[in-house]
């Protein structure tokens, strides 16, 4: 995974593409407005980045993982969201990932604070989609988190869930 731009030197410890809510923030309901977002667990962070989808998929391709590549490029077609220049198509490989993100084109959209959050799967009346984590965090904003393949999500599950247990405390 590349490096955030707090932690330049520091390896992310996961990254891919979510599509992404919030839903509420400062303890304001929001209404939704599902993206697809590159995500970057760093530490207690969790980092957003607009728009990488597109882009994406051609880390996919070259990675070989071909139902990622065409679920990626579905969901781009559905939105009618035209691939974008590249920020991702390094895919997690750290050099040119990290130069990248410290870069005004891919810098992140929001981050969240990991520090005494709480994930959970969401339930159907917050999303009717499938594989949907719901984070709260300690400030009072709470996002969904969604990926169409469930391996993908179940991933992310444990990593945001390791990443709370060990950062609650801070
Ligand atoms: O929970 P909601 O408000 O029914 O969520 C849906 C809406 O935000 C909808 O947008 P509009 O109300 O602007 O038409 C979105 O297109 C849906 O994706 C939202 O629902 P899901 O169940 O996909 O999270």
């Amino acid at each position: 995974c590349p490096s955030s731009p707090k932690h330049p030197s520091t390896p992310s410890e996961k990254c891919g593409v979510l599509n992404v809510t919030k839903i509420t923030e400062n303890g304001k309901k929001l209404r939704k407005n599902w993206t697809s977002s590159w995500t970057v667990l760093q530490g207690s962070s969790l980092l957003f980045a607009k728009g990488q989808g597109g882009s994406t998929s051609w880390s996919y391709y070259r990675s070989g993982s071909i139902p990622e590549l065409l679920l990626t490029l579905l969901s781009s077609w559905k939105r009618s969201v035209k691939p974008r220049p590249a920020v991702s198509y390094v895919n997690c490989r750290p050099v040119q990932a990290a130069a990248k993100f410290g870069s005004n084109q891919s810098k992140p959209e929001f981050t969240v604070d990991l520090r005494g959050a709480s994930v959970e799967w969401a339930s159907k009346e917050k999303s009717s989609k499938k594989h949907v984590i719901e984070l709260k965090t300690r400030q009072g904003t709470e996002l969904l988190i969604q990926s169409e393949i469930d391996s993908v999500i179940n991933d992310w599950y444990r990593a945001l869930t390791e990443a709370i247990n060990t950062h609650a405390w801070e």
